[in-house]
């Protein structure tokens, strides 16, 4: 299916639209995920939405990132939420109970895992974007690039040590959550070893309220798995090392490890161009080495019959063969020519994006020709534009502007009726889950910026 260039009209009035989103769900300091589903600030979102953000305010948007820091732990991990202000999300604060954490950060309550570090790939861009401009943008971004590399720097020390423990090359998550993609297929068989214990503290979904079909999110089945792998962590005082020792489910993770090699590369980049990093830390070349061994194993990972990269149970030792556009790690991080080609046609092919029952031709969170795939629940197979964008975002970045740019204009295809919503139906293209999400409206405005 070939889809056009959106016209005048459509771009004004879906930028104006997204801008406005972005707004009503600031909140001074930071921008809730979404209204009322999500109505704090979620790590990964916060970086997407910073990127959107730039395209209109580069100070504003470097404050949502200066705001995300204020979480950091002590440990180097970004939690994946900061509860600013109190709300009836759940599990909120006294779900998470950080208190038992010695390394929780003072001053902002937050959950006790993280997510996928897209943060220094926003940075980078918007860094991009500010000296393109140049003046007071181009000197702020820079500035805040100084300030922050340690932190970022520590973020991603982190992963590659405490989540990484014996150099594998793939980052442990702890926690489907951890992944961004909660329900997905991928964690089925780890979590059909995840038991939830009678004393477990009872509990009440509050998602089911915000949305129009409870079929479109995970099962209570799998939330209680979600709930009894916090209270692991809990009982485990939130220490990595112990949490391995006795924690249910721990996988490595092919999507966040790619993220982590091509962030690491980039904020290497940034280092070197603007002279920091290179101390006696070596800052500069610790990341370059970080980004090697991640993308290695990334690498490693890759099924030679379908040429996706796949998850590995660790608990197992078990491949985890699904295809899920996680499986498309490879072309975030590069690596092997021959593999990103092959990985680009496998992408815009009759199993991914060009599959026959798509509406719009953008990355679906399942292949549709999997026996795993579901057209409206939640990670299983409904389009979510965020990785639409990154795939984009893959092309670009290995030499392949067209097909980007074919990913770009199918992704605005599917957001001109500017709902904005969480994620979309594949199939008939309905918007689904939260409306006016945030980091959808923030691609909307880097797409069209
Ligand atoms: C979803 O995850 C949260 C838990 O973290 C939830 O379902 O309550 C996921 O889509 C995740 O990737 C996303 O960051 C978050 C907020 O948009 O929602």
């Amino acid at each position: 299916m070939t889809v056009s260039q959106p016209s005048a009209v459509e771009i004004g009035l879906m930028s104006g639209r997204a801008g406005y989103v972005l707004r009503a769900n600031d909140r001074g300091a930071f921008t809730v995920a979404s209204p009322t589903l999500y109505p704090h600030m979620w790590s990964w979102d916060a970086g997407f939405v910073a990127l959107g953000i730039a395209t209109v305010s580069v100070p504003r948007a470097l404050n949502e990132l200066r705001s995300l820091l204020s979480g950091q732990w002590a440990t180097g991990m970004i939690p994946h939420i900061l509860f600013h202000e109190p709300s009836d999300y759940f599990p909120g604060p006294e779900r998470w109970r950080t208190q038992v954490a010695a390394a929780r950060p003072a001053g902002v309550l937050t959950s006790g895992i993280c997510q996928p570090p897209i943060h220094v790939i926003a940075l980078s861009r918007i860094l991009h974007d500010a000296r393109r401009k140049g003046g007071a943008d181009q000197e702020l971004a820079e500035e805040f690039v100084r300030e922050t590399f340690d932190s970022w720097l520590a973020w991603h020390q982190y992963l590659a040590t405490a989540r990484d423990p014996y150099s594998y090359g793939l980052v442990e998550i702890h926690h489907g959550w951890e992944s961004g993609m909660d329900d997905s297929p991928r964690w089925d068989s780890p979590y059909a070893n995840v038991h939830p214990q009678p004393d477990m503290p009872p509990f009440v979904r509050a998602d089911l309220a915000h949305v129009a079909d409870p079929s479109q999110r995970p099962s209570d089945a799998e939330y209680a798995r979600y709930l009894w792998l916090v209270e692991q962590k809990v009982r485990a005082r939130y220490d990595d090392t112990a949490y391995r020792a006795t924690g249910d489910f721990v996988v490595g993770d092919v999507l966040v490890s790619a993220l982590l090699a091509a962030a690491s590369d980039l904020l290497a980049d940034m280092g070197e161009e603007l002279g920091i990093g290179g101390g006696t830390a070596g800052g500069v070349e610790q990341s370059r080495a970080i980004a090697r061994r991640f993308r290695t194993g990334v690498l490693r990972s890759v099924s030679p019959q379908t040429g996706l990269a796949r998850d590995l149970d660790l608990r197992t030792g078990q491949w985890l063969d699904v295809e899920s556009a996680a499986g498309f790690a490879p072309l975030l991080c590069g690596g092997d020519e021959a593999l990103t080609r092959r990985q680009r046609d496998l992408l815009l092919g009759p199993r991914w994006c060009g599959h026959s029952r798509l509406r719009w031709p953008v990355v679906p969170s399942v292949s549709p020709a999997s026996p795993a795939f579901r057209e409206q629940t939640y990670w299983r197979g409904p389009q979510w534009p965020v990785l639409n964008w990154l795939m984009a975002w893959a092309l670009n970045r290995s030499g392949e502007p067209e097909a980007a740019n074919q990913l770009r204009l199918a992704g605005l295809s599917q957001l001109i009726d500017c709902d904005f919503a969480e994620y979309y139906q594949p199939v008939t293209g309905e918007t689904l889950g939260s409306r006016d999400q945030s980091w959808t409206a923030a691609i909307a405005l880097d797409f069209l910026a």
